[in-house]
């Protein structure tokens, strides 16, 4: 069961010719005319193996594969293609044509297997267009009820579900994610960190998943005139915002164990120059693998948010966004890949995600695992992002290894 690193990249390369920022990074935003290449590549490569396609709830896609008994639960794979903006050619990529090749050694090969074998793409993993991470895999798992859908808007105020239908997206197969239809949820992806690299390793085998929790801030002050408003009547937006940013990072770096804070995006109104802020919104990305410390780290920030505003007579808004608790991975899946892995030669490291993937909302669903390959010098969500071919081969072999084990099994 070779698979064949010439196709895994070609796949790579004909994916991210649908990049709508060619001279920065890949830029594929769900449901874009990018995505839907993107999307439309994948699945004619896997019409093309006989493999059945539907479009499922939230805008995911799954391909399959019928087995013997193929009123089975099925063995899952993939991962998802959206992008942040201006990143890399690897984040989900690899997960996806892992999956794909992976795919046509199973059918090229004719290795007989008895439940069904699903090849997914989940949408909007990165929360770029709508602001909501995870947001697919939250739907098609019933963590996010469907009627959200038309609720939540892109930075345009085009609804999800508008841009899901424009895009062609319309369900085929209604069916939510669940316990009694899947045996297992396995995901290739990047590592995204240095870890692997540091320390020699080729493969990780993924324990544990980081928890997530997005929030957007607002701080309310009152734009006046940059010139003629003396430095102590001020009510600046920007002045406090700068606190709490700076604050953000003290408490993180104070709570530390594995505590990360993040401000990405921030917007400042009206965003003139002579004129004093009178209202700034930033993003608030939390994380940490132990539910309480995260909270906790959450609280504390909010508390800032308070004393800081209160200390101006300041106005703010704290808005949740999308969570994902910590989540552990399937012991029985972890066993298995250690398994397949050591088979090639090669010692895997157990290791725990800083990075969400949509196989955190799948962990409760069913048995789920999650293979690591290297990332150089563990930049990822940047033009720089790579990860070398073979890595990606390997970390191929040991997804087909592990899935067609557990699509044959009876247990
Ligand atoms: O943000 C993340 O961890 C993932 O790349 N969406
Ligand atoms: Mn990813
Ligand atoms: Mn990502």
């Amino acid at each position: 069961m070779a698979v064949r690193i010439e196709r895994i990249q070609n796949d790579i390369e004909r994916i991210n010719k649908f990049n709508a920022t060619p001279e920065k990074g890949i830029t594929r935003l769900t449901f874009s005319e990018q995505y839907q290449g993107a999307i439309g590549y994948v699945t004619d490569e896997l019409k093309y193996i006989g493999a059945k396609i539907s479009y499922c709830p939230g805008g995911n896609i799954k391909a399959s594969l019928a087995g013997s008994d193929d009123n089975g639960p099925a063995v899952m794979m993939g991962s998802h293609l959206d992008t942040v903006m201006h990143g890399g050619r690897f984040d989900g990529v690899v997960g996806v044509v892992s999956a794909l090749e992976a795919a046509r050694i199973i059918v090229e090969e004719k290795i007989a297997h008895r439940r069904p074998i699903d090849i997914v793409v989940f949408a909007e993993e990165e929360g770029a267009r709508f602001n909501w991470g995870l947001l697919g895999s939250s739907i098609w798992t019933g963590k996010l009820d469907l009627t959200r859908l038309s609720a939540i808007k892109d930075t345009d105020g085009v609804t999800y579900a508008e841009a899901m239908v424009r895009a062609g997206f319309e369900v085929s197969d209604a069916s939510l994610l669940e316990p009694q239809k899947l045996r297992a949820m396995l995901e290739v992806h990047i590592e995204q960190g240095a870890v692997l690299e540091k320390r020699g390793y080729r493969i990780g085998l993924v324990e544990a998943i980081a928890g997530i929790q997005h929030l957007d801030i607002t701080i309310i002050g009152r734009a006046d005139h940059a010139g003629t408003t003396p430095m102590d009547d001020r009510s600046d937006a920007l002045q406090a915002a700068a606190r709490i940013i700076t604050a953000v990072e003290e408490i993180a770096q104070k709570i530390g164990s594995n505590t990360v804070a993040t401000i990405g995006r921030i917007a400042c109104e009206p965003g003139q120059a002579n004129v004093i802020p009178g209202r700034v919104k930033f993003s608030l990305d939390v994380r940490n693998p132990n539910k309480a410390i995260l909270d906790s780290t959450v609280a504390a920030i909010n508390q800032a948010v308070n004393d800081i505003c209160g200390k101006r007579h300041l106005g703010f808004e704290i808005i949740p966004l999308d969570t994902a608790p910590p989540v552990s991975l399937s012991n029985e899946i972890l066993d298995l890949m250690v398994e397949k892995t050591r088979e090639r030669h090669v010692e895997p490291l157990r290791m725990i995600s800083g990075a969400g993937h949509d196989s955190a909302l799948l962990a409760d669903v069913t048995e789920t695992g999650m293979i690591f390959v290297p990332s150089k010098k563990g930049r990822s969500h940047c033009p720089q992002e790579f990860t070398r071919l073979e890595d990606i081969g390997l970390g191929c072999e040991l997804l087909l290894s592990t899935v067609v084990a557990l699509a044959a099994s009876s247990g």
